[in-house]
C-alpha cells in the first residue's frame, strides 16, 4: 500500500470532506474497465469515471495523441489566433452532429458550455431584432453544471439554495419523473407527454414572444437517470418551433455514445438549435466542452463590419491544443472500435440485467435507456441518502465503482463493458442489497 498524502488542504468538490478525510478512497491508476486503488486492488468502473470515459481508461491511442501534442504545441490563444487541431475538431463534430448544427464553440467543461449556450441564445435574439426575448426555461431536477447560469436554469435544489439571487427571468418545467405511474419502466416511460404542455402555459402567461430558450437534458443524468416519456421531447420541439424559442439540448452526458448513437438528438429524432457536449468528448482525459450551434443562429452573428468581434465571449483555454488532440483521438477510437454501435447492442442486455434487481430488498424503481441505468432505493426513514451511501462503500469494498445520488444508484459504464462485467455488477449489487439494512 502506498502512503496516503496529506489530505487537509484540498477542498473537494461535491464531497463530504470531513467524512472522506477520515475514510479516504484514492485511485492511483487505471486501464480499460478498471481502476487501481491505493491498495493496488482492481476496481471495475461501473460509471465511466463520471459518465466520461466511454472508451475505457488510458486508451493507448488517446494517451499517445496527448503526449505527442504536449511535445509539439503546448498552448495557443484562441483569441485572434488559431491552431489546426481546433478547426479539425470543429469539422469532425459538425460531421457527427445532427444536420445543421455546424458551428462549434469550445469551452473547458460542461458548466461553461451551458453558460455559453445560454448567452448565445440571448445574444442571438438581441441581434435578430427580438431583444425582449430574455426568459429562460429549465426543468425541475435538471442539472446544467455549477455556473450561475447553469444553477439558475438547473432544478436541483441543493445546488441553488445558498447562492441566490440567481438569474432573473428563469422558470422551470415540472420534472418528468412520475414514479407512481411509471416505476420500473423499461426504456422510455409511457406516461407524462402532457408535461411538455406546461411550456405552452408559460408562453401564454407572460408578454408575447419573451422566451429566449428552453434547456433540458434529453435524459436527465445527475438527478438519477430520468428518461423522458414517449413523445415529450418531440412536443417541446413543436412548441419551440411554433413560438420562435430556441431549444437547447444539454448532452454533456448523453452525447457521444451513451445511448448507442452519436447524440440523444439522433436517438430521439429531435433536433435542437444548440447542443452542449463535454465529458466523453475527450474520453475524460483533458477537460473540454463544446457548444454546437445551428448555422442559422451563427449566421445571425456574422453581420456588421468584417473586422468587428461578433461575440464577446471566450475562455483562455477555448480549443486548447491538448484537449483538441485528445478529442480527435477519442472520436477516432469511438469510430474505429464501433463503440456507439456496441452500446446500442449492449443496451437490451444492460436493461435485462438491471431489471433483475426489481425485486431486491429496498428497490423502489429501476430506470434505463441506452447504457444509462438507475436503481432507486427506499430512503431510510431517519437518514435519507445513507442507505445508498452504504451500498456505494460496500460495492467499492467488493471491487465495483458505482455512483449514488440521494438514494439512487446510477450505472453508466464505459461502452467497452462486457456482458460478463454487466452481470458481475448486478450480481454484486444483488448480494449487497440482500444484506444492507
Ligand atoms: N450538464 C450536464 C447535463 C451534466 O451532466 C454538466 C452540465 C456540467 O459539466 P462539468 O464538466 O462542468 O461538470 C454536467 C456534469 C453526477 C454528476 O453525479 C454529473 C455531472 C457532474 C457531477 C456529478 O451524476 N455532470
Ligand atoms: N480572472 C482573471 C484575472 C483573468 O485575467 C482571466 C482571464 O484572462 C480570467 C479570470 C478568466 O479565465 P479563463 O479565461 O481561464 O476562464
Amino acid at each position: 500500500m502506498n502512503p496516503i498524502p496529506e489530505l487537509r488542504n484540498y477542498w473537494m468538490p461535491f464531497t463530504a470532506n470531513r467524512y472522506f478525510k477520515t475514510h479516504p478512497l484514492l485511485l492511483e491508476g487505471a486501464r480499460g474497465m478498471y481502476y487501481q486503488d491505493q491498495h493496488g486492488r482492481q476496481i471495475l468502473d461501473g460509471i465511466a469515471g463520471l459518465w466520461c470515459c466511454n472508451a475505457g481508461h488510458c486508451h493507448p491511442q488517446i494517451t499517445a495523441a496527448i503526449q505527442a501534442q504536449a511535445g509539439r504545441l503546448d498552448y495557443a490563444t484562441a483569441f485572434q489566433l488559431g491552431h489546426p487541431g481546433a478547426f479539425e475538431l470543429a469539422t469532425r463534430l459538425a460531421d457527427l452532429a445532427p444536420a445543421g448544427l455546424d458551428h462549434v464553440f469550445f469551452t473547458n467543461s460542461g458548466s461553461e458550455a451551458v453558460d455559453t449556450a445560454l448567452k448565445i441564445a440571448r445574444a442571438f435574439h438581441q441581434r435578430n431584432g427580438e431583444p425582449q426575448r430574455t426568459r429562460l426555461v429549465g426543468r425541475q431536477r435538471g442539472y446544467h453544471g455549477v455556473g450561475f447560469g447553469g444553477i439558475s436554469v438547473g432544478g436541483i435544489e441543493a445546488n441553488r439554495r445558498l447562492f441566490g439571487p440567481l438569474l432573473p427571468d428563469v422558470e422551470h418545467l415540472s420534472s418528468t419523473h412520475l414514479p407512481e405511474r411509471n416505476a420500473f419502466s423499461r426504456g422510455q416511460p409511457e406516461h407524462g407527454v402532457e408535461l411538455a404542455d406546461e411550456l405552452a402555459d408559460m408562453i401564454a402567461s407572460g408578454e408575447p414572444d419573451t422566451i429566449a430558450a428552453v434547456i433540458v437534458e434529453p435524459v436527465a443524468g445527475s438527478a438519477g437517470v430520468l428518461v423522458p416519456p414517449a413523445g415529450y421531447l418531440q412536443r417541446l420541439r413543436e412548441l419551440c418551433d411554433r413560438h420562435g424559442i430556441l431549444l437547447i439540448f444539454d448532452e454533456v452526458i448523453t452525447g457521444l455514445g451513451r445511448l448507442g448513437s452519436a447524440t440523444a438528438a439522433d436517438y430521439f429524432g429531435v433536433r435542437p438549435d444548440l447542443m452542449t457536449l463535454a465529458k466523453a468528448l475527450t474520453n475524460g482525459t483533458v477537460p473540454m466542452g463544446a457548444v454546437l450551434v445551428d448555422g442559422r443562429i451563427h449566421e445571425g452573428f456574422m453581420q456588421g463590419p468584417e473586422q468587428a468581434i461578433e461575440l464577446f465571449h471566450g475562455y483562455t483555454y477555448s480549443g486548447h491544443p491538448l484537449a483538441a488532440a485528445a478529442a480527435l483521438a477519442s472520436l477516432d477510437v469511438y469510430a474505429d472500435e464501433g463503440l456507439f454501435a456496441r452500446a446500442r447492442e449492449l443496451a437490451p442486455i444492460f436493461e435485462q440485467a438491471l431489471h433483475q434487481l426489481a425485486g431486491a430488498p429496498h428497490v423502489i424503481d429501476v430506470r434505463n435507456l441506452g447504457l444509462m441505468g438507475a436503481i432507486e432505493l427506499e430512503p431510510r426513514a431517519d437518514a435519507p441518502t445513507q442507505r445508498a451511501q452504504a451500498v456505494f462503500r460496500e460495492a467499492f469494498e467488493r471491487g465495483i465503482l458505482i455512483r449514488t445520488t440521494a438514494d439512487t444508484i446510477a450505472l453508466t459504464p464505459p461502452l467497452i463493458i462486457s456482458e460478463a462485467q454487466i452481470g458481475q455488477i448486478v450480481e454484486t449489487l444483488q448480494g449487497i442489497l440482500q444484506r444492507v439494512d
